[in-house]
C-alpha cells in the first residue's frame, strides 16, 4: 500500500503545468506513514462474531482512500503545523477523518452518478456491487470511531465532532440539489443553484473542514477567525469545482483517474451553464435536445458546441480572473491567521490537471 500511493502520490510532479510546491512530498509521505497507526484499533474488535467484517473493513478502507492526493489530509497536517500546534499525531488522525469521509462520499457518489473508474480503479460498486451503499455507512461510522478513539478526551473533540456532523449534513444538501435533475426543466439551472450545489457539495468539506479541524486542534478557533477562514475558504472550494467540471469534460482520463459523466446526467455544471448563455436560439435547441442524453452521439453534439462557443477559453478566462482575486482576499485577510494557510491551499489546486 505504501508503494502504491508513495509512487501515485509522485506523479503531480511531472504535469508541466502543476504548481505542487516541494514540502508537500515530505509531508505527504510522512501521511501515508501514519496510516497504519491511526486505523489499527479499528480492527481490534472485542466481539469476535464481528471479525469477518472486521477484516473487510481494512480492505473496503485501503481500497477507497487509496489512490487520491490526499490535498484534504495533508491540509489538516500542514495548516496545523502553521499554527504552531504541537500534536502532530492528531492532526495525522483528523487529516485521515477527513480523507476517509472522502472514502465514503466517493463510493456514494459514484453509485448516484453511474461513474466507471475512480483514482484509476474500477468505483468499488463497479467491484462489490449494492454492498458498497452499506460499505459507504461503514466508511462514514469509521470517521467518528475514529474520533472518539484518537481524540475523545481532547479539549477540541465535541467541536471536532459537530463540524463533521455539520459539514457531512451541508454535503449531503450539495448532492440532493446536484442529483436533482430528472424533474427539472434547464430554466431552473441558474449560477444562483450552481453557486448552492457547489458551496454545499463540495467546498465545505474539502477546504473549510480541514482547515478549521486543524485551527480547533490547535486552539486558535474564535469565531471570527473561523468566519474570515470560511470565506476565503468556500471561495477556494468554489473555484476547485468549476476545475472539477472542467476536467469532467476536458481532463485526461488516464491522469484524472475519472471518466466524466456530466453531460450523460445532466448535471448543473459550469460547462453547460457557461454555453447555455451564449448559444443562438438555434443551438440552443441542439443543446437542449441533446443534454442529459446518455448516447455517445448526444454527447458528441454537446462538446461540439462547447468548442464552437469557446467554453474552454471562457474557463481559462475565469480561471485566471478567480485565482486572481482570491489571492487579493487572502493578502487582504486580517483575522491574523497566517496568509499562508489559504495560499498554499489554493497554489496546490490552480492550474490543476487532475
Ligand atoms: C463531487 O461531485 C461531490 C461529492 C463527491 C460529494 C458527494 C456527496 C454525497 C453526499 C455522496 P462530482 O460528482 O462532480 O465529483 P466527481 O467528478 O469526482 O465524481
Ligand atoms: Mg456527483
Ligand atoms: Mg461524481
Ligand atoms: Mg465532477
Amino acid at each position: 500500500r505504501h508503494q502504491i500511493l508513495s509512487s501515485q502520490a509522485r506523479s503531480p510532479l511531472l504535469t508541466a503545468d502543476s504548481t505542487v510546491f516541494q514540502p508537500t512530498m515530505a509531508q505527504r509521505n510522512e501521511f501515508i506513514a501514519r496510516f497504519e497507526d491511526v486505523v489499527q484499533p479499528l480492527y481490534q474488535n472485542s466481539d469476535p462474531g464481528l471479525s469477518p467484517i472486521t477484516k473487510r473493513l481494512r480492505e473496503i478502507l485501503e481500497y477507497n482512500t487509496a489512490g487520491g492526493k490526499l490535498n484534504r489530509g495533508c491540509a489538516v497536517v500542514h495548516t496545523a503545523q502553521l499554527l504552531g500546534c504541537n500534536d502532530t499525531f492528531n492532526a495525522h488522525v483528523l487529516g485521515w477523518c477527513v480523507e476517509i469521509l472522502q472514502g465514503f462520499l466517493l463510493v456514494a457518489d459514484d453509485i448516484m452518478d453511474k461513474s466507471e473508474l475512480r483514482r484509476g480503479q474500477p468505483c468499488w460498486y463497479k467491484k462489490v456491487g449494492l454492498t458498497a451503499i452499506n460499505d459507504a455507512f461503514l466508511l462514514e461510522s469509521t470517521v467518528f470511531e475514529l474520533l472518539k478513539t484518537h481524540l475523545g478526551k481532547e479539549k477540541c473533540y465535541l467541536k471536532c465532532l459537530e463540524l463533521f456532523l455539520d459539514v457531512t449534513r451541508k454535503t449531503e444538501f450539495g448532492q440532493a440539489l446536484d442529483i436533482d435533475v430528472e424533474s427539472l426543466d434547464f430554466s431552473a439551472y441558474t449560477m444562483e443553484r450552481y453557486n448552492s450545489i457547489v458551496i454545499n457539495k463540495t467546498a465545505y468539506y474539502s477546504f473549510y473542514l480541514p482547515v478549521a479541524l486543524a485551527m480547533h486542534l490547535a486552539g486558535r478557533d474564535s469565531e471570527k477567525e473561523l468566519k474570515i477562514a470560511e470565506n476565503i475558504l468556500i471561495r477556494i472550494g468554489h473555484y476547485f469545482q468549476v476545475q472539477d467540471d472542467y476536467l469532467d469534460c476536458y481532463g485526461d482520463p488516464s491522469v484524472i483517474g475519472k471518466v466524466g459523466t456530466d453531460i450523460q446526467e445532466k448535471k448543473c455544471s459550469w460547462l453547460f451553464l457557461t454555453a447555455r448563455n451564449l448559444v443562438s436560439e438555434d443551438d440552443e435547441k441542439i443543446l437542449f435536445e441533446n443534454y442529459g442524453k446518455d448516447d455517445m452521439e448526444s454527447v458528441t453534439k454537446v462538446k461540439d458546441l462547447y468548442k464552437k462557443y469557446e467554453v474552454r477559453e471562457k474557463y481559462l478566462d475565469f480561471s485566471a480572473t478567480t485565482y486572481a482575486s482570491i489571492c487579493e482576499d487572502i493578502a487582504n485577510n486580517k483575522s491574523g491567521l497566517p496568509s499562508q494557510i489559504f495560499q498554499d491551499f489554493l497554489d496546490k489546486i490552480h492550474k490543476r490537471s487532475k
